[in-house]
């Protein structure tokens, strides 16, 4: 839509997977979306554009080079990837569904512009998560210089992922800058942070909203954490809530994007952005997340639970992220006005995330295995306003309740 206002001519392609996915998981958006003959219309009627629409599959390879073919693409945005860590954890299936979706949709993708865009510039969604969380070195834009034996080179900065989705995410960078190397396509690697919000400047009206999910997979941790607030949830940072992330805006992430898209790779080119604006700890999150609710009126209250990540808690994050800068990238506001426009937002759709509550609590044990932490339960079995919880996951995997 943003492209589209801008004059852009937008064409769309979506196998609908996200929206049947967490359906089939037990959970819906927190705010209604319309279907997508109907999302067009309304764009039409709203801002006056058209957009065009494809339905299917990027891993039919006839149905992506008939889309390659009628549009002829400057640009491509490519956003069809399965994006979930915590679902790629469930299980094999799972992982596997994620592995071949994303590197062999991406493979379609890089074939088929190989094949009728060879002039497109690709936009991919990578990750921050590529890099890892294990490493105290700051983290560079994709390449760092490195001297080794004597001998001096630029070479990508180690990739040390964290989940089968985040690992999927390397795998497909690697094909795309060799991509690059053998055919001189070009491409802007993505590493985004997490992004929260819940519209963008486009979304003047209920009809035109995109998609808000909160459940244990789908849902990020800043969006998890404003619908627990409404909901009357505790907000549940996972273990010792110290874990440190890069996020950034809905608004900035699509600013960004269409940076990239206006300011493209030159041919042969394969450059990285770090897409972040800020950093923050999860239990910091949870007390901005707090302090806000409350004070529009939200009784807000915080329960640690055991963390069913395989994932460091405490560590050092240093990342550069100047090049979206450089070319012109300035956030739009403070993490706390967005705080106050998501609530405000999901306030009116309380009950759509209270009628999916049970896929609020996190169920899928990345080790192996499933069981629900039982923080969130024990509350919502009768403890009075004033308990609060507290881990006790030393000793072992349960939570207490504390008076
Ligand atoms: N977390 C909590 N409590 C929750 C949910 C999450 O403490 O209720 C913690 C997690 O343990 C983790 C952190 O918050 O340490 C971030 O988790 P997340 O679910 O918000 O984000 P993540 O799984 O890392 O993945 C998300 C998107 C993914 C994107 C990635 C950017 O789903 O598409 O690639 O953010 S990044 O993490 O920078 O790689």
């Amino acid at each position: 839509m943003h492209l589209a206002c801008r004059g852009h001519s937008v064409s769309g392609v979506d196998n609908f997977w996200r929206r049947n996915e967490v359906k089939k998981i037990g959970s819906d958006s927190a705010t209604p979306i319309l279907e997508m003959p109907e999302r067009l219309a309304a764009f039409k009627k709203v801002h006056g554009r058209e957009i065009s629409f494809f339905e299917g599959d990027i891993l039919d390879y006839q149905f992506l080079s008939d889309v390659m073919k009628q549009t002829r693409p400057d640009a491509i945005v490519h956003l069809a990837e399965q994006p979930s860590a915590p679902y790629s954890m469930m299980n094999r299936d799972a992982a596997y569904f994620t592995q071949n979706n994303n590197v062999n949709g991406t493979l379609n993708v890089i074939y088929a512009m190989m094949q009728f865009a060879p002039d497109a510039h690709l936009v991919k969604l990578g990750t921050m998560g590529e890099y890892g969380y294990d490493t105290d070195f700051e983290i560079p834009e994709g390449f760092f210089d490195v001297e080794y034996k004597g001998k001096k080179a630029t070479i990508p900065f180690p990739r040390m992922a964290g989940s089968w989705y985040h690992w999927s995410k390397v795998h497909d960078s690697n094909n795309i800058m060799f991509a690059c190397r053998l055919w001189g396509l070009r491409s802007t690697d993505i590493m985004q942070g997490i992004v929260y919000g819940t519209r963008t400047r486009e979304m003047t009206d209920d009809s035109l909203l995109t998609r808000f999910d909160f459940d244990e997979s789908f849902g990020t941790v800043i969006n998890r954490f404003c619908a627990e607030a409404v909901a009357g949830f505790p907000l549940t940072p996972y273990g010792q809530g110290k874990q440190r992330r890069g996020f950034i805006d809905l608004v900035d992430s699509i600013q960004c994007l269409t940076i990239a898209v206006e300011k493209p790779a030159t041919k042969r080119e394969y450059r990285v952005f770090n897409q972040l604006d800020e950093v923050y700890g999860v239990s910091e999150l949870a007390e901005y997340v707090t302090k806000i609710g409350n004070k529009l009126g939200l009784d807000v209250r915080v329960s640690h639970i055991p963390n069913p990540r395989v994932e460091k808690e405490v560590h050092e994050y240093h990342v550069i992220h100047e090049k979206l800068k450089q070319l012109g990238f300035r956030p739009t506001r403070e993490i706390s006005e967005t705080l106050q426009i998501m609530l405000k937002d999901l306030i009116r759709f309380k009950d759509r995330i209270l009628q999916k509550k049970d896929a609020i609590s996190p169920k899928t044990k990345w080790v192996g295995g499933t069981g629900s932490a039982q923080a969130v339960e024990v509350i919502l079995e009768g403890a009075s306003d004033k308990r609060r919880m507290v881990a006790n996951s030393k000793k072992s995997d349960k939570l207490r309740p504390q008076l």
